[in-house]
């Protein structure tokens, strides 16, 4: 049998096969199943040939825009503040290719990241920056994160956020995401960006890949210069997969600069006062991102990702159903024994690094401490 996919041609069984490990009748299973399931998809169980051997909290590191990207905008005078913001908006506008579309490189779709459990912690250094994230909330999904890359003899860049994502079914899966990431410069301005929703495309045609919707925006704490990114994808307004519209305004409103393109590959940028377009950002087809380095799992502790999830990852990979089942269940049941007796105790389950506080619309907000981090002796010496 044959399925048409909008972005990528015909479907044929061995094809799918191929791709997700799965026939057709497992993917048509799936669909039927999720299209009839009403509540968070994260709590559903989702079946081996669709499960990534990771814990989404270990994607935090796709915030990480690399070792000279992420200091651009701070090696800028910051008296300059209309080239650090230009600079900062192509910070997050490059990371965007990573963050929704590095994981389906090799093999060729996105697949469900494990559902990390409350309090698990990740701790890597990528080309060298220290990156921290624990998760701190469960239902709905949420983590938080925060990198510090220093430059010698010149400001340090924190960059500091949380993500809680709520996925469920309309005409395909569907994804809110609340929080934000906040871009700091030691001698000067913070830069808030906020989070698109998205969907998954080509999700009943077994070749789903994410499309980020609607709009977000990154905003300056003092110059008032704001970037208000707008998303379309295939069979809308452009016709194209991945397409990104942006206006730079500043603080009186007054628009210097607009995007255009594909955030996947090319943006461009025109000046809107001189008419002059250039290339924005330009990714290679095949761009390799940095992994974060982490401590041997041997050596992790039992909240560390790759250490609390090894049994599972390597049952995935292995592509072992039963063995996956065993011990995702141990973990699920072990947190659900945490839970009963936090309530039996009148307890709650205390955040490792992360303080959690409240925005004006009541929604939750996490800020790292830095202070637990370094009175926190298991993590003395990462
Ligand atoms: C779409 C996604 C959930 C959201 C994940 C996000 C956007 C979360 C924030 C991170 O910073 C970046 C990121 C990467 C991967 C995204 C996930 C990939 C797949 C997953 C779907 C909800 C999976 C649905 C699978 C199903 C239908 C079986 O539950």
């Amino acid at each position: 049998m044959l399925w048409k996919s909008s972005s990528q041609g015909d479907v044929t069984d061995n094809e799918t096969e191929a791709a997700t490990g799965a026939s057709l009748a497992n993917w048509k299973d799936l669909v039927k199943s999720i299209a009839s399931f009403r509540g968070d998809l994260s709590t559903l169980t989702a079946p081996p040939f669709i499960l990534a051997p990771a814990s989404l909290l270990e994607y935090c590191h796709f915030w990480y825009a690399g070792y000279e990207e992420i200091r651009k905008p701070a090696l800028i005078p910051k008296e300059n503040a209309e080239e650090r913001f230009l600079a900062v908006v192509h910070v997050f506008t490059s990371i965007m290719k990573q963050q929704y579309t590095q994981r389906n490189v090799s093999d060729g779709f996105e697949k469900k990241p494990l559902n990390p459990f409350l309090g698990e912690l990740f701790v890597g250094r990528v080309e060298g920056d220290l990156l921290r994230a624990e998760q701190v909330s469960h239902h709905p999904p949420a983590y938080a994160y925060k990198i510090v890359s220093p430059i010698e003899d010149g400001p340090t860049v924190e960059q500091e956020g949380h993500v809680a994502i709520r996925s469920r079914f309309t005409t395909t899966v569907s994804v809110e995401q609340q929080g934000k990431t906040v871009y700091k410069i030691s001698d000067g301005e913070t830069y808030t960006v906020g989070l698109p929703p998205l969907h998954l495309e080509g999700f009943i045609y077994a070749a789903p890949f994410i499309e980020v919707d609607k709009t977000s925006d990154i905003t300056s704490s003092e110059s008032g210069y704001k970037c208000v990114f707008r998303y379309s994808g295939a069979g809308w307004i452009s016709g194209k997969s991945h397409t990104l519209k942006a206006d730079i305004t500043d603080k009186n409103g007054e628009l210097l600069y607009t995007l255009s393109g594909q955030w996947d590959s090319l943006v461009n940028i025109t000046n809107e006062k001189t008419g002059e377009t250039k290339e924005f950002v330009n990714h290679p087809a095949k761009a390799a991102i940095s992994t974060p380095v982490v401590a041997p799992v041997s050596e992790q502790h039992e909240l560390e990702s790759q250490r609390a999830w090894k049994d599972v990852a390597d049952a995935i990979r292995a592509n072992k159903t039963d063995l996956i089942r065993l011990h995702k269940g141990n973990i699920e049941n072990a947190q659900r024994e945490l839970r009963k007796k936090e309530l039996e105790e009148g307890t709650e389950w205390q955040h490792r690094w992360f303080l959690k506080g409240f925005n004006s619309n009541a929604e939750p907000v996490w800020t790292f401490s830095e202070e637990l981090y370094h009175n926190d002796k298991f993590f003395e010496e990462r």
